[in-house]
């Protein structure tokens, strides 16, 4: 073995392939976000609003929002040609709460949608990755219209950690959603879990 010598060429290349999940708000861009860079075509469960989700699903600031997601969204890109993501939207809605175990499970870290015109609604999905200790980011899905809230003004209404990273974002663009997906496997890699407040043992 001779350290440093490019193996390129000579072996195919396993690429090593990790899971990041996208959530937060109803309405916020997670299907758009996996839609705008997935190689494959992403695996969508959707379902017409219904009359009786209406009451539940609330679409107030989401204009032309006629589907749901139910289930999750899935895709995969392929950053580089060692590192493959798989991308798993976790459902908008509390009413699936009990499908985030299951899709969080071996996940290296997360992304926090944010539209800042509703900050509140990804609350839940920032708490949620804290109290589990998965690392996320924030992405300011920057939504035409939407007032530019500086960096800073976002980090402090929700009350981050200052080592979380907030990165403004579209999820319709292809090169800005990879590279939050950059910015989250970066942010994985130096991530050590906040230790649990503990009393001192004396
Ligand atoms: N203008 C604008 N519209 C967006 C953006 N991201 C998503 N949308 C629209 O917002 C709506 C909700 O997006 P969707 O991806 O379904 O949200 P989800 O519920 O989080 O999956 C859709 O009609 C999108 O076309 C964005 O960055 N800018
Ligand atoms: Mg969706």
């Amino acid at each position: 073995m001779i350290f440093g010598r490019s193996q390129r060429g000579n072996a195919p290349v396993e690429p090593v392939t990790l899971k990041i999940l996208v959530a937060g708000g109803f309405g916020v861009g997670k299907t758009t976000l996996v839609g705008a860079v997935s190689e494959i075509r992403p695996l969508r469960t959707e379902e017409l609003l219904t009359e009786a989700g209406r009451p539940v699903d609330d679409t107030t600031g989401v204009k032309g929002k006629h589907t749901t997601t139910v289930a999750m969204d899935f895709g995969r890109i392929t950053v580089r040609e060692d590192l493959v993501l798989y991308l798993f939207g976790t459902p908008g809605q509390d009413r699936f709460w009990f499908l985030w175990d299951e899709l969080s499970t071996g996940a290296l870290g997360a992304v926090v949608l944010a539209d800042t015109r509703r900050l509140e609604d990804c609350f839940a999905a920032v708490d949620y990755f804290e109290r589990r200790s998965i690392p996320f980011l924030v992405g300011v899905n920057c939504f035409d219209g939407a007032a530019r809230h500086p960096v800073d003004a976002v980090r402090q209404a929700l009350d981050l950690d200052p080592a979380v990273p907030v990165v403004l974002c579209d999820a319709r663009q292809k090169d800005s959603v990879k590279d939050v997906l950059v910015h989250v496997v970066q942010h994985a890699a130096q991530f050590t879990a906040p230790a649990p407040r503990q009393p001192a043992a004396h």
